[in-house]
């Protein structure tokens, strides 16, 4: 800054001249005009209206000047930065619009075009739903046991004491791989495609010492047509326990808390006597209808088409393991008891899901299996 010149003319003073003043802000209009980005314009900003800008160091000069021509010349000097920083808004505004719309140009998605992303599918409600009712009873300490699909007959029936002329074994209609063995073989035993996941019952015995806590899931095959409630093709899970002491009580309670577990706390079962040839007593079992819980029995007012108003539904077979086919297992009946059920996971599947027609099953038609989503 100069030194305090009481006596010179305020013209005298170089940058504040009139001319300097307005050759500083047109320059710095010029600068501004000619950047043509948003970091050029903040280096001509800088340039044009910093502290080492000349406008910035022709406004110290005022203080030097005497009393009489500070207002003067501070006036020229504050409309030149006032035009300056208006130049400045304008241009930085222009910019940033124009900055706007390239971005808008170069970052649009077309929301049109074909995307090729693999839709993600689902896995099928048949095999979430044996995994669920596996798992009750995984948490209850049970051990999953498996068995092959092709099944020597013998395991199929005879370690189930179905006798070789027994009506039952023409009760189970069977795929015959070899055989059949029968009343008029000559004592080979068969190959068939298992026709229920009761055989694992015999091997899980014939292969562990006892106390026995399984659980069987598994395929098994029909010789029945595909209709809405049959297929040939269908998966049951199979539970059995042997150890000492165990009793129908013990069956009838594990068979709730499965229930209980998969349909709500207020559920129950109940036992109808039934006929099978590897256990003894045996039972039908039903479960409390889940929708109606019994309230439609007769109550025209309340009809329920899950249980057809009947507030039971029926879940599987099962019983107190007959004696002879523990004994068939290399089991001392004497010492060892056990219980065991089992059921169709397809019928389970239809009334928890109201599942009209099982054939919808078995078509592998993504559109039946999505909506029951990524259950894990
Ligand atoms: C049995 O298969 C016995 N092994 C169950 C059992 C296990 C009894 C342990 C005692 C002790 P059943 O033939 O009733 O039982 O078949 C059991 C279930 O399989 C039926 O309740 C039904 O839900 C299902 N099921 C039978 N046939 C078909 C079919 N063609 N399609 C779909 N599900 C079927």
């Amino acid at each position: 800054m100069s030194a305090p010149n009481k006596s010179y003319d305020p013209v005298e003073v170089e940058a504040l001249k009139p001319e300097q003043i307005e050759r500083m802000r047109d320059e710095a209009l010029a600068a501004f005009a000619a950047a043509d980005s948003l970091d050029a314009l903040h280096e001509a900003k800088v340039a044009q209206t910093g502290p080492s800008s000349p406008l910035a160091l022709a406004n110290r000069e005022i203080g030097a000047l005497p009393p009489h021509a500070k207002a003067d010349a501070g006036k020229r000097v504050g409309q030149a930065r006032g035009a300056v920083n208006k130049a400045l808004a304008t241009r930085q505004a222009e910019l940033e619009a124009e900055r706007d719309a390239r971005v808008l140009v170069e970052e649009a998605v077309d929301v049109t075009l074909p995307y090729d992303r693999v839709p993600a599918g689902a896995r099928h409600p048949l095999t979430t739903m044996m995994e669920r009712v596996a798992d009750v009873f995984v948490s209850m300490g049970y051990e999953i046991a498996e068995g092959p699909e092709v099944e020597a007959e013998w395991f199929n029936f005879d370690a189930l004491n179905f006798g070789p002329d027994h009506p039952a074994r023409q009760m189970q209609d069977t795929f015959f791989v070899h055989g059949p063995k029968g009343a008029d073989s000559d004592g080979e035993s068969g190959v068939v495609l298992r026709t229920h996941t009761s055989p694992v019952q015999a091997r899980a015995m014939l292969d562990r010492e006892p106390p026995v806590y399984v659980v069987c899931p598994g395929r098994v095959f029909r010789t029945d047509e595909l209709d809405a409630t049959h297929t040939p093709v269908f998966h049951q899970i199979e539970l059995l326990a042997v150890d000492e002491g165990l009793t129908m009580g013990d069956l009838k309670g594990t068979m709730d808390h499965m229930v209980q577990s998969l349909f709500g706390a207020d559920m129950k079962t109940r036992l109808r006597p039934n006929y099978f040839p590897f256990t003894e007593p045996s039972a039908e079992m039903d479960m409390l209808c889940y929708v109606c819980k019994g309230e439609s029995v007769g109550n025209p007012d309340r009809p329920c088409r899950t249980c057809s108003s009947e507030g039971w539904i029926e879940l599987g077979g099962c019983g107190m393991v007959n004696p002879r086919v523990l004994t068939a297992c290399g089991v001392d009946p004497e010492k060892y008891s056990g219980f065991a059920f089992g059921f169709g996971i397809e019928r389970m599947l239809m009334f928890r899901h109201n599942v009209e027609d099982m054939r919808d099953m078995v078509e592998g038609d993504v559109r039946f299996t999505r909506p029951f989503g990524m259950e894990i």
